[in-house]
């Protein structure tokens, strides 16, 4: 070989971008060792883009940090009906994600409920059942119906459902990924009530030229420019015909709050949570694939080759992201929890989820994954609900454990130990999750 093999470690393509200073982020909040009450003197302040297993104590936020949380910190969400505990990732526009720790529930209440926004919070209606949608586009007759004309002519539907924002996880890519810097808390699994969305496009009378869907909301922009969406993104007919896809107006038995789009929004399960539209008034149904906000670019797509971490996109070469990767959380014990001396068996409980596919087991080690405990996973109670898991660990004396969690999905993947497939908007990281504990 004459060809001199050049070495691209080192180069930057990423001009394109916010940051890709490691160094900038924050992996520690003191809060987040409180449980733990050590290591400040030993936390790193900078790290390297290969240091990619860092101790999960250090790591990780629960209780109290967002990871690489940005400007804002760990800040404790002070929002009416929320629990302080979700953790603010952005305040214009407001998110906010819930610790995993706090998915302990069998079903998300709405007070732990995550928050994800990209424009301005839109008042409350006055008269939920005066609230309108309009479905046009490629459809034989335009409907528009009352939010109590879809209650009196549908028949309802309740599943149990994870909603899980596209970028959740994204704050284990390194270097950093473009966006809010989740966890693995940018997800819950509520119960929704609502009409089939097919039911409704049947209606409606699709035409053969129906391909999309395309979603407005009553959101303003984040400007205030009333000509921008703050979001509308769409789906192939096939996705919006699946008998889960629905249109909703109650969570966990309630009116669905504003917070999280009421009267009426889609619940999209499986796919990123950008597509269960908020406040949602218009469905156009389109004959090619939709271009709305959250579309293009980079956004909620991934490449088609791997990147190389930090490098620059091709956008050419992007496709939209689909079904969510599998993903299984340690709910109890929380990251920094403190054991009594002499415990040698911690019981642990967890969620795992895994898109449009199911779970088919989930493992847990306290040795960095040279030895799997299987755990045994609770029924699911409909499609795309999760997995409830338990398990129980041994431990051999006294001192500092980490636990992993990773799961499997239908299709034999399981969860990696790093984050990998590295893209500009921090797109399907779903790296093991792990908790630290300290016994005595
Ligand atoms: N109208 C509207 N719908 C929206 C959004 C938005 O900004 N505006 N955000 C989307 C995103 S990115 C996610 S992850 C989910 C979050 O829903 P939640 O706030 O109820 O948790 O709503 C989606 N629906
Ligand atoms: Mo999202």
């Amino acid at each position: 070989m004459t060809q001199e093999n050049k070495s691209f470690i080192g180069e930057s393509g990423a001009d394109d971008w916010e940051s890709t200073d490691v160094s900038r982020r924050t992996f520690l909040s003191t809060a987040s060792l409180v449980g733990i009450g050590a290591a400040a003197a030993t936390v790193p302040t900078s790290l390297s883009v290969s240091g990619a297993l860092i101790p999960s104590a250090l790591a990780q936020g629960a209780p109290a940090s967002g990871g690489a949380a940005q400007s804002s910190g760990s800040q404790p969400l002070d929002y009416p009906g929320k629990e302080k505990g979700l953790v603010v990732l952005g305040e214009r526009p407001l998110v906010a994600e819930t610790p995993e720790h706090l998915l302990d529930d069998e079903t998300t209440p709405i007070s732990k409920f995550f928050i994800r926004n990209n424009g301005q919070i839109p008042e409350a209606a006055a008269d939920p059942d005066a609230w309108k949608l309009t479905v046009d586009g490629e459809v034989n007759n335009r409907l528009e119906l009352t939010l109590a004309e879809l209650k009196s002519r549908f028949q309802p539907r309740t599943y149990r459902m994870v909603l899980e924002c596209g970028g959740n996880g994204r704050s284990f890519f390194q270097p950093q990924a473009r966006g809010n810097q989740w966890t693995n808390g940018g997800a819950g699994c509520a119960e929704w009530t609502g009409i089939p969305l097919a039911e409704v496009l049947q209606a409606a009378g699709l035409k053969d030229t129906a391909k999309y869907t395309a979603h407005y909301g009553a959101d303003p922009h984040l400007s205030g420019d009333t000509t921008k969406e703050a979001l509308s993104r769409g789906m192939p007919i096939a996705k919006a015909m699946e008998p889960h896809s629905l249109i909703v107006y109650a969570m966990n038995g309630e009116p669905l709050p504003n917070i999280h789009g009421g009267p009426l929004r889609l619940v999209i399960p499986g796919w990123p949570g950008s597509l269960s539209h908020k406040w949602l008034t218009r469905i156009t149904i389109r004959d090619r694939e939709h271009d709305g906000q959250g579309m293009t670019g980079t956004s909620y797509r991934v490449p088609n080759k791997p990147m190389v971490p930090g490098g620059k996109a091709d956008e050419k070469d992007f496709r939209i992201l689909e079904s969510m990767p599998v993903r299984s959380i340690i709910t109890a014990p929380a990251n920094g929890t403190k054991l009594p001396a002499g415990t040698r068996e911690v019981a642990l409980r967890g969620a795992a989820w895994a898109g449009d596919l199911t779970v088919s087991r989930v493992d847990v080690s306290t040795d960095a994954g040279q030895t799997w405990t299987q755990a045994t996973l609770a029924p699911t109670r409909n499609r795309y609900d999760w997995n409830r898991w338990t398990a129980t660990v041994g431990l051999q004396s006294d001192g500092y454990y980490e636990i992993w969690t990773r799961a499997t999905d239908s299709n034999g993947r399981m969860q990696p130990p790093v984050t990998h497939d590295w893209n500009p908007q921090g797109y399907g990281g779903n790296a093991m999750h792990r908790v630290a504990v300290l016994v005595g």
